[in-house]
């Protein structure tokens, strides 16, 4: 009964596997699935023929039998097996696959289909691939498809906690633990753990990167063995298991006075430390750690640098091949906001950019988007380029902190995309985002994208139904930065709703649209914040205005924004190559979406739109009520196209979004009506 319940309000996400019912596609492409030939045996190879069994079985309704003969068959394989396979792939094209990648590729001859994998991972990836194109109804005929990976690593953090909350979670408790233990069954761990694989997704941190007193004993015997079943299931979908550790172990749990990493005992008991961990699991994949932010411990408390920090952990980490994820994110959290020479965006970088070339080889740091804390809206991180001989992994929020929580719709692949596709200019022009993350410009060790999980345990994983595309999205965009938006999205809406054109295009074009719809009626032009504190969710304009934590918007009568020129404000645009530097340097060319992340200036002051600034706040916001109506009006005309308990849920999340951005637009408009006294052009109801 329960189990049905879910799938109502659409547990299985987009591995739905509904039947085909195409005649058309059946009548060219079933003679594929007589039977399956596995060409060697593994864990992965195991679970890639469970996958494909159940897939094929719920969508074409065929049971696989196993085969000997290669005609009318699915081939798994890996290319050490190349000999079985080598009359149909040339051999330079198996030379092509990194790992993880892999060909999928039909032998006209004896009409089969070939999967073949760089290594086992890479059979199962093929074999989600495969199964996405059955879902989708294309045509099996003529594949001859090689993929690889563009990042190495792409992973998930999770920001659960033992108690079962979970920190800026949406849609519910923890799927890993309750009531300070590990849950009982972990059946729904699996299904996680294929979602992830399904779009190719490879390492996870399971816990908080708060690490508070309870989790801090995830690495003690206590907990390991409950730890070791987790990563046993995540070890079949070729995920790597990470853990968040406290940096202050050593006096938390270890009995030690101390955590500074010069000291021979610290590091002796992290390397004794490290070698139980991996006695638990020999293939863990190391440590996340958020150090000196936002009032962790550090090695800061002991006079020492960052790097001292994360070299210990490496160290330990080392014999093992672990590695080290650092977090960039420190800046001081008890600023004074009387203080305007203090800049939290500059923080990352002055920390860090110093110790480039300091840092052991298993070291990645880890670094946020932006500058501040995954708004709407800001720049790219200077940091991305700045550190040539530091890996770099670049942190991205799923889950939805500052952007509607679940209960707004915010499709994130399109802003993501615009932050991989980012200039650094950090060896000249085109060296974008996505190619110093994926170790092109660098030619860094370990480098790659993570992001923090939008996942709970509610039936729907996502709280939203439609914040399960960002899930998606995340996997398919970090295995390939160059897809399109409206390709992943596509894929997306026809995997979890099926293929009537008036429905994949009214998903699709909400989805798309919803970014900038969110970013009309919240705070305007990069300026970020003007949430409620805490929690975060809804206006409050000077929220975070006079308090310690470095997030302002400085309007006054006379204007709004925050000057980070060199010439009067904090200096911060000098963080970026010189190129960019320039370019947000100057009010003429600074893009106007950025401009008062940038200046501060006049209410009156032109933007490139031809339009003042304070009317484009109130345009923008009055324009983002009707959108967010609109999003509302475009879902209930599928009524009786979506299953009703999905179309029900995602219409309650659609009302509740579009009297919210209401809130919204009345605070904003009222509140710089007030400041600056000036009238809305079109002499709207302003309060
Ligand atoms: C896990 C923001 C969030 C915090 C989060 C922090 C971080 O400040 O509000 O909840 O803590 O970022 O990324 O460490």
């Amino acid at each position: 009964m329960v189990i049905k319940t879910k799938e109502a309000h659409g547990y299985e996400g987009w591995l739905r596997y509904r039947k085909v019912v195409n005649e058309a596609w059946l009548k060219k492409n079933e003679r594929f699935f007589r039977g399956v030939v596995t060409l060697d045996d593994s864990l992965l190879l195991h679970t890639a023929k469970e996958e494909l069994l159940r897939g094929v079985a719920a969508m074409l309704n065929k049971n696989l039998v196993d085969a000997t003969n290669q005609e009318q068959v699915v081939i798994l394989a890996t290319c050490s097996h190349y000999e079985d396979v080598h009359h149909a792939i040339e051999r330079a094209t198996f030379n092509e696959l990194t790992d993880d990648g892999y060909i999928v590729k039909t032998t006209e001859e004896k009409d089969s289909l070939l999967i073949v994998g760089k290594s086992d991972k890479g059979v199962l990836y093929a074999v989600f691939h495969l199964l996405r194109l059955i879902q989708m109804e294309e045509n099996l005929e003529h594949l001859n498809i090689v993929e690889n990976p563009k990042n190495s690593l792409r992973m998930l953090n999770h920001w659960d906690n033992m108690d079962g909350s979970i920190e800026r979670g949406y849609a519910g408790e923890s799927i890993f633990f309750e009531n300070n233990q590990f849950v009982s069954n972990l059946d729904r761990v699996k299904d996680y753990a294929r979602l992830l694989s399904s779009v190719g997704m490879n390492s996870i941190a399971i816990n908080n990167v708060n690490v508070h007193a309870v989790e801090s004993k995830l690495i003690t015997p206590e907990y390991l063995p409950d730890v070791a079943k987790i990563a046993d299931i995540f070890r079949a979908y070729g995920i790597t298991t990470f853990l968040s550790v406290n940096y202050a172990s050593t006096i938390e749990i270890g009995g030690l006075e101390t955590a500074d990493p010069l000291d021979a005992n610290v590091r002796r008991w992290w390397q004794e430390k490290t070698k139980e961990v991996y006695d638990y699991i020999p293939d863990f994949g190391g440590y996340l750690v958020k150090a000196d932010s936002e009032n962790r411990p550090g090695p800061f408390t002991y006079g020492r640098n960052h790097a001292d920090g994360a070299n210990m952990l490496a160290e330990a980490l080392e014999p093992f091949k672990g590695i080290v994820l650092w977090r960039c994110f420190v800046y001081d959290c008890h600023q004074d906001w009387r203080d305007r020479t203090t800049d939290r965006a500059k923080a990352a970088y002055d920390h860090f950019k110093p110790l480039d070339g300091d840092f052991n080889e298993n070291v990645i740091l880890q670094i946020k988007n932006g500058p501040m804390d995954f708004q709407v809206r800001e720049p790219v991180s200077p940091l991305f380029g700045a550190m040539p001989k530091t890996n770099q992994v670049l942190e991205f929020q799923v889950t939805q902190e500052y952007t509607g929580q679940q209960r707004h719709l915010c499709y994130l692949v399109p802003q993501w995309k615009e932050v991989l596709d980012f200039d650094t200019y950090a060896k000249g022009m085109g060296s974008t985002v996505k190619s110093v993350v994926d170790g092109t410009e660098f030619g860094y060790k370990y480098c790659g994208i993570t992001a923090v999980s939008n996942v709970g345990n509610n039936d729907n994983w996502t709280g939203h139904t439609l914040a399960q595309a960002n899930l998606f999205g995340y996997g398919r965009l970090i295995w390939d930065p160059d897809l399109s938006s409206e390709t992943i999205t596509n894929e997306w809406v026809r995997l979890t709703f099926g293929h009537d054109d008036f429905v994949v295009e009214q998903i699709s074009s909400m989805l798309l649209d919803s970014w900038s719809i969110y970013e009309n009626y919240t705070a305007p032009l990069g300026v970020g914040w003007m949430v409620n504190t805490g929690h975060h969710y809804g206006p409050d304009v000077d929220g975070y205005e006079y308090s310690p934590w470095g997030t302002y918007h400085f309007a006054d009568w006379k204007g709004i924004g925050v000057d980070r020129t060199v010439e009067t404000g904090t200096g911060y645009t000098d963080q970026y190559f010189p190129e960019n530097a320039k370019m947000y340097n100057s009010v003429e060319t600074c893009p106007d979406e950025l401009l008062l992340f940038f200046h501060h200036v006049p209410y009156t002051h032109k933007l490139k739109s031809g339009k003042t600034v304070i009317q484009h706040i109130y345009d923008t916001h009055f324009e983002g009520v009707e959108q967010a109506l609109s999003l509302k009006k475009r879902w209930q005309q599928l009524e009786g196209k979506v299953d009703e308990t999905r179309y029900k849920d995602v219409l309650a999340r659609l009302e509740e979004q579009s009297e919210h951005a209401k809130e919204w637009r009345d605070k904003i408009n009222t509140y710089f009506y007030r400041k600056s006294g000036i009238d809305d052009e079109k002499g709207r109801q302003i309060y």
